[in-house]
């Protein structure tokens, strides 16, 4: 795996996660109350023992930068590295990276010279475990210039992918990008050929890509460098290689989850708190890395908890929550109820002597106030959050922009920006 060189896509402006994108790229946006995106797929790296890691991002921010520099710290001993690459203006380039192919190509000067003999593309929004060992190993056993790892996928979801048809050989004969009506048709495709029963196959009848592939060095730099109009791997890179190359298709029947949306996203982390067996563990024995913050453990008072995960370092007051994620530093006061919800906690604490001041010049102090009640809200980081709060979608649009207010509603869902300050009394 030494040879390996990963680069994770971590993301264009990250409109489908906005308001949480606001001030951070999207591979630095908090996930399971610890956290943060880019903690799954550079994880799965260091635990497949790939340690050449490059993260493109065409939204710089302080936060993903101080994540990853203090998070991912080789010794001395290795050559291993995780390193952001952002987009940026050069003599030859002037623009943003159009695409996800365009991006690497722009860092191909980078990449050419390292000795890599593959490269492995991954994806920053998505949430599973994988051996990449495993991948790679199969890339090198069938002699592929292209893997594609891929997963069987049912008729609701398929249009949002790349779907792909193969031989018998495993070879991918047929690659097309997110299809619809009579295309969509056609790539149907018989699904126990691949091991899954009868019944499982009638209900996911398409072989979807995960988007994440093994490139073979030379193959990469030259389906990149040949036409710089084409700018994605899925949209144009990929089908155009299937004559010319040996693309093979590499199967994955676990879970897998995009979370590049605000349901998504949402309804991952609610996820994570099911029990026995949750679709995605955190208590596993490869870890997830991240940060190391010091924090001291968690203190509830006179709680009701049900169903849900409190990270470390919150202070919990006669509250009652059911079914929800609350992130690191949360304070929560007397008499709050929260339900299907995920708070993202804070990046500090205020001493007492600062909440006072706060409240004294009637600002209410980081955290959820007394008598508040939330459901199925996600609230970021440092929001400030005032008494008798009531977060309710209570005229339950699907979708609203209310910056103004401090909120926005995605799937009914709705979102409260980080620093956001939401005055007592507020009805949402
Ligand atoms: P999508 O996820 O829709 O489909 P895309 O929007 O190109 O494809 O994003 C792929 C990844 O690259 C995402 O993590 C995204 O954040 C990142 N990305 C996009 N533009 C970028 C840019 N300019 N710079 C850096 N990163 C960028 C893809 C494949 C499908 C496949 C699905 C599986 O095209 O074939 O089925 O992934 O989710
Ligand atoms: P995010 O990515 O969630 O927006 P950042 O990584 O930008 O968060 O911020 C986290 C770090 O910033 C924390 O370690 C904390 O030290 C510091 N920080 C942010 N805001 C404040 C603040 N108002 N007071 C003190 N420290 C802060």
């Amino acid at each position: 795996m030494r040879q390996v060189t990963a680069i994770i896509l971590g993301g264009g402006r990250g409109t489908r996660l906005y308001p949480l994108t606001k001030r951070r790229a999207k591979p630095a946006v908090p996930i399971g109350g610890k956290y943060r995106l880019i903690d799954i797929p550079v994880s799965n790296c260091i635990n497949s023992g790939i340690q050449h890691i490059y993260i493109l991002t065409q939204f710089n921010s302080a936060s993903l930068n101080r994540h990853v520099s203090q998070t991912y710290q080789f010794s001395r001993f290795s050559d291993g590295f995780c390193e952001i690459l952002a987009a940026e203006q050069t003599d030859e380039n002037p623009n943003w990276f159009q695409g996800t192919a365009d991006a690497v190509r722009q860092y191909l000067w980078l990449l050419e010279p390292s000795g890599s003999t593959e490269y492995l593309i991954l994806s920053g929004d998505h949430l599973y475990r994988m051996d990449y060992s495993k991948f790679v190993r199969r890339h090198r056993e069938t002699n592929a210039d292209v893997t594609i790892a891929v997963l069987p996928c049912d008729l609701e979801r398929a249009s949002d992918f790349g779907l792909i048809k193969t031989d018998a050989d495993g070879r991918v004969v047929q690659f097309t990008e997110k299809p619809k009506g009579a295309e969509l048709e056609r790539m149907r495709v018989d699904t126990t050929t691949l091991g899954l029963t009868l019944e499982e196959a009638e209900r996911r009848p398409f072989v979807a890509s995960m988007g994440i592939y093994v490139f073979r060095h030379d193959v990469m730099l030259k389906l990149l460098r040949d036409d710089p109009s084409r700018t994605d791997f899925g949209k144009e890179i990929l089908p155009a290689c299937l004559d010319d190359y040996n693309v093979q298709a590499y199967l994955f029947d676990d879970y897998w989850e995009d979370i590049g949306t605000i349901e998504a996203f949402y309804k991952a982390n609610l996820a994570l708190t099911s029990q026995n067996a949750p679709p995605f563990s955190f208590y596993h024995p490869a870890p997830i890395y991240t940060r190391p913050r010091y924090l001291p453990p968690s203190k509830l008072i006179d709680c009701q908890i049900a169903e849900s995960i409190i990270t470390e370092g919150c202070i919990i007051k006669q509250a009652r929550i059911f079914h929800s994620v609350l992130g690191l530093r949360s304070r929560i006061e007397s008499g709050v109820r929260i339900e299907d919800s995920l708070l993202m906690g804070a990046d500090f604490y205020e001493t007492p002597i600062q909440r006072e001041e706060s409240l004294r010049r009637g600002l209410p102090p980081v955290g959820i106030g007394e008598r508040c009640v939330l459901q199925k809200a996600i609230i970021d980081k440092n929001a400030r959050i005032g008494n008798d709060v009531r977060i309710l979608n209570k005229e339950r649009p699907d979708s609203a922009d209310h910056p103004e207010r401090g909120f926005y509603i995605r799937h009914g869902i709705v979102i409260v920006p980080k620093d956001t300050v939401i005055p007592d009394g507020t009805v949402i």
